[in-house]
């Protein structure tokens, strides 16, 4: 009786599966080494929405302390656009959901959009 090729092996490379020789197919098991892609969410200007709103937003949804919210809300203020965080995609889709809800709630105009970066 011989011993047969590894059924299964683990590794780094992307290879296709492969015939072994004897027959038996070799599968490689690909590892993910792909980072996922990433998008920027911003928040946009506009003349109505209270400096005030801003500066909730940016703590309440996107963790900033005080400081850098206000920072972030007057670049926008000044600006027309400001950056305020990076994300997987599904985390940049709820973020700009949670702005736009909360900003319709209380029937500012405020809009917040994602870009891939
Ligand atoms: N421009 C608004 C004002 O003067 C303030 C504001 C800042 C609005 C940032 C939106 O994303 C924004 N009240």
């Amino acid at each position: 009786m011989h011993a047969s090729p590894p059924i299964c092996s683990a590794d780094k490379e992307n290879d296709a599966d492969t015939l072994a020789p004897g027959g038996n197919v070799a599968v490689k098991t690909r590892v993910e080494t792909k980072k996922p892609a990433m998008y920027k969410v911003y928040l946009l200007n506009d003349d109505y929405t209270p400096m005030e709103f801003v500066v909730q937003v940016l703590e309440i949804f996107f963790n900033k302390d005080h400081d850098e919210a206000m920072r972030i809300m007057l670049e926008v203020h000044k600006s027309g656009l400001g950056l305020c965080g990076v994300y997987t995609f599904e985390i940049a889709e709820t973020k700009v959901a949670q702005v736009l809800a909360s900003a319709k709630q209380a029937q500012h105009p405020l809009q917040c959009t994602m870009e891939k970066e």
